[in-house]
């Protein structure tokens, strides 16, 4: 099984990485890593933090000549700003600076240094930030190219920003190709509908125009997963479960759903189960409203996944707070931050679910070689194949 940490400060002079469980013999494209870092970076609304930062990583071990080893994998990825912060940073002596003793409401500032008895919240900020989600897109960039080898996909795109949606019967054909990710690149809000896409572009105008930030909706499509993935016998290998815990983790992820799950609550169990039938070659269904997943386990159908992102609670808006050194009220105020990162979070949600999924292949097929737990999951799809048919 895969299991990962990641390190690091957002303006501290590096973060890393370190992965454990992926089998050995895997061809790995690190250009393709780096490819996914920056298209994290991509996304009308991001601040300017983004302009400095080219992110790339470093890999200290777990792979010669292109192929992973079965060892540790472990990375780097050098934060460009950190010439600006070695002093405020500086992991020996240094200069003390900009400390923060006035909470942004909706961010980890006053209940994480209540918890670890900091006076200057930065010692909070610089680790709760959404810097460390870069690691998590290049840790998911390996899991995905596992799960590629397998023929799983994992595509995102943003549903809505704002009050601005996209509409569903302009995204119908896209989301059954496999072009979803090449086309919600193109747009700068990687929404699949152009006339939306342009309005979300107007409302991020706007409201930064009047210093706030907006939230959104996104999706996640994971396709090719057979059926069979978690199990439901026990609670903590639900698959649904482990998605969940995965994306709720993302910084300023609010809500998560399955298929159509928040609005079953209008439907008649009769009109919402996506009903089973037989063609005379195979077992199928017409319509996947649970989302790809039943009973905690993949049923085969694409597993959708849908998230909301609460707007970013750096604001150069006011809002109300207290000094925790004086006490005072004051209102918050913030130069540099992101107006939205909507765009970011869709592509971090692709990243987040590839070790998940990885892992529930990896229970069932696991395997130290990649040849070996090839050799099993073909039989399994041999043997499910006979069962779907008559
Ligand atoms: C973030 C604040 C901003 C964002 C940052 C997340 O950074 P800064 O304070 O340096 O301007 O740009 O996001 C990233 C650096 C990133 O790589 O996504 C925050 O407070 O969470």
């Amino acid at each position: 099984m895969i299991r990962f940490l990641t390190a690091g400060e957002s303006h501290g002079p590096a973060l890393a990485a370190i992965i454990e469980g992926m089998p050995a013999n895997l061809t790995v494209d690190l250009d393709r890593i780096n490819h996914e870092l920056s298209r994290r970076q991509m996304g009308y609304g991001r601040g300017g933090r983004m302009k400095i930062e080219k992110d790339r990583i470093t890999v200290l071990s777990g792979i010669r000549f292109n192929k992973t080893l079965g060892s540790p994998i472990s990375f780097v990825l050098h934060n460009k700003d950190w010439p600006n912060w070695e002093e405020i940073m500086s992991v020996s002596k240094g200069q003390s600076g900009r400390e923060i003793s006035r909470p942004r409401p909706g961010h980890a500032d006053l209940s994480g240094s209540l918890k670890y008895d900091f006076d200057d919240m930065r010692n909070v900020l610089e680790r709760s930030s959404a810097r460390e989600t870069a690691m998590r897109v290049a840790v998911g960039g390996f899991a995905r190219q596992l799960l590629e080898y397998f023929g799983i996909k994992i595509f995102s795109h943003v549903l809505q920003i704002g009050s601005v949606q996209a509409d569903p019967a302009r995204l119908s054909d896209i989301l059954k190709s496999d072009r979803i990710n090449e086309l919600a690149d193109q747009s700068p809000v990687r929404c699949l509908d152009k006339e939306a896409s342009q309005k979300m572009v107007d409302y991020i105008d706007s409201v930064k125009r009047e210093g706030d930030t907006s939230g959104g909706l996104l999706q996640v499509i994971i396709r090719g997963v057979p059926p069979g993935l978690g199990s439901y016998v026990q609670w903590d290998r639900k698959l649904d479960g482990l998605l969940a815990q995965a994306v709720l983790s993302i910084q300023a992820v609010k809500g998560v759903e399955f298929g159509s799950g928040f609005s079953s609550v209008a439907w008649r169990g009769s009109q919402f189960h996506d009903e089973i039938f037989y063609d005379g070659k195979t077992v199928f269904r017409k319509t996947n409203r649970a989302g790809g997943i039943e009973g905690g386990m993949s049923n085969g159908e694409d597993i959708i996944v849908n998230m909301v992102m609460k707007p970013i609670p750096t604001l150069m808006k006011p809002l109300n707070s207290v000094d925790m050194a004086t006490k005072e009220p004051f209102q918050a105020h913030k130069e540099r931050s992101d107006i939205t990162a909507v765009p970011a979070c869709a592509v971090i949600a692709e990243a987040a679910v590839a070790p998940v999924v990885a892992n529930v292949l990896l229970e069932k097929f696991g395997a130290d070689h990649l040849e070996d737990m090839k050799e099993a999951f073909d039989h399994y799809r041999r043997r499910i194949a006979k069962r779907m048919e008559k």
